[in-house]
């Protein structure tokens, strides 16, 4: 099959595997042929973080319409962002170099792997191998030798690429992600050869940079989170929630438990990164995405706030519930407490300002609610809260529960509006 034909497949369901012959390949790069093997298996979320040999790969991903590609700014969120785009019903994979793997562990595990506890969600690894024999800059040879041993730790089956001949076991694996397992395609690559050419075509592109022009406010909450939690719940009708660790997921379940809610019970910092996701995959419904953030997961994941802006999910919500401490572990101060302005961020991240509301009393929630829901966003809520937990116990559902109802509540959405 013709590469455009491939796409056109792709956007129509229609792929029929069918197994390259060596003769075929000779002529490709084993770059060129995974993102074939992947359209041919319907992979159609990816997300991806450039290394010096696999720019060639990534800018393939970047330039095909046909699929989403989203470019990350840390890999551990993008684990958290495919993991919310399957939720959404995508097959999705992630292109990253091995150096990327130590910023991920944590995810990995309660996300992709199937320990007791995770939530199991499949994903697929295509890793640019640095460190291997034979390569020459000395400070890639540590995570080169420790890769396989990272990979281990969640269980994530891996297969080590060094020639075209390796990509028919390759392509094997990929039958390991439709059993619901996640899969590191690792390339070994030639070491001796120049890394991918330099992209010049942004060199004359004037940048634009966003205006910040937020003047110093003085706010007295009225609320805490689980005053803002009911108010919300109040305003939700067929929105899918999304909602932080700790006490938010906690206080949301015993508030209102419902099928549409997907309670992250661990990855700080990447529930809006998860909701980007699922927004991302969820377009052609009507259903908006809310998310509850905390001002705690926010700060320690500021930087892919930035993608968030970018992508400009018009089904897109992030309500950031601000109580100016890491509420659900003892009421320690964050830096919010200190006058950092997380609307000022969201600007700065590229938010425009009219998608920025304010929320600083329960008049003014309710009234961002409104707005929010019914027209296009992405909106970020700034939601200032005063500190406080409500005493409800912890959530005793099985993450993996969590998941699988969900994707059934968004396959009914899906259902529904056919
Ligand atoms: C990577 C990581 N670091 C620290 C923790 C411990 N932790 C769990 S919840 C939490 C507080 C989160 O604060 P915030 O996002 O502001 O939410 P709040 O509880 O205030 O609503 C912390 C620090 C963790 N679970 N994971
Ligand atoms: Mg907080």
């Amino acid at each position: 099959m013709s590469f455009q034909n491939l796409k056109k497949a792709l956007l129509k369901g229609t792929i029929k595997v069918n197994r390259m012959k060596n003769s075929e390949k000779s002529g490709s790069s084993i770059n060129e042929e995974i993102f074939r093997m992947c359209l041919e298996h319907g992979f159609n979320f990816f997300s991806t973080l450039p290394g010096s040999y696999n720019v060639d790969l990534i800018r393939k991903i970047q330039t095909c319409k046909e699929i989403t590609s989203v470019p990350l700014v840390r890999e551990e969120s993008g684990v958290a962002l495919n993991a919310g785009a399957y939720l959404g019903g995508r097959k999705t994979a992630m292109v990253i170099q091995n150096q990327g793997l130590g910023n991920m562990e944590g995810q990995l595990l309660v996300l992709n792997s199937h320990l007791e506890g995770s939530y199991k969600f499949p994903n697929l690894y295509i890793i640019s191998h640095r460190g291997l024999e034979g390569e020459k800059i000395k400070a890639q040879k540590p995570m080169g030798k420790e890769t396989t041993k990272i990979l281990d730790k969640p269980g994530i089956k891996q297969f080590l690429i060094k020639d075209l001949d390796d990509l028919e076991k390759a392509e094997r694996m990929l039958e390991e992600y439709e059993k619901g397992y996640t899969v590191a395609l690792t390339i070994k690559p030639d070491y001796s050869k120049k890394s991918s050419p330099n992209g010049n075509e942004w060199e004359k592109v004037a940048r634009k940079l966003s205006g910040l022009s937020f003047s110093q406010i003085e706010v007295q909450p009225d609320m805490r989170r689980y005053d803002a939690l009911s108010i919300i719940m109040k305003k939700i009708k067929d929105e899918f929630v999304i909602s932080n660790m700790g006490f938010s997921s906690r206080e949301l379940y015993y508030l209102k438990d419902r099928d549409r809610n997907f309670y992250l019970t661990s990855s700080l910092g990447q529930t809006y990164m998860l909701a980007l996701g699922l927004a991302l995959a969820i377009e052609d419904i009507e259903e908006k995405v809310v998310c509850l953030e905390g001002d705690g997961g926010l700060l320690m994941n500021l930087g892919s706030l930035t993608i968030v802006a970018d992508q400009k999910p018009k089904n897109y919500v992030l309500i950031a519930l601000d109580n100016s401490v890491y509420g659900s572990t003892g009421n320690i101060p964050t830096y919010t407490f200190k006058g950092v302005n997380l609307s000022a961020l969201a600007l700065a991240c590229g938010f425009p300002k009219s998608k920025i509301l304010v929320a600083g009393n329960k008049n003014s929630l309710y009234e961002a609610l409104d707005y929010c829901l019914s027209e296009e966003g992405p909106f970020f809520v700034h939601t200032i809260l005063k500190p406080g937990n409500e005493n409800v116990p912890v959530i005793p559902l099985e993450n993996s529960e969590i998941k699988e109802r969900f994707m059934k509540a968004v396959q009914a959405a899906r259902g529904n509006a056919v």
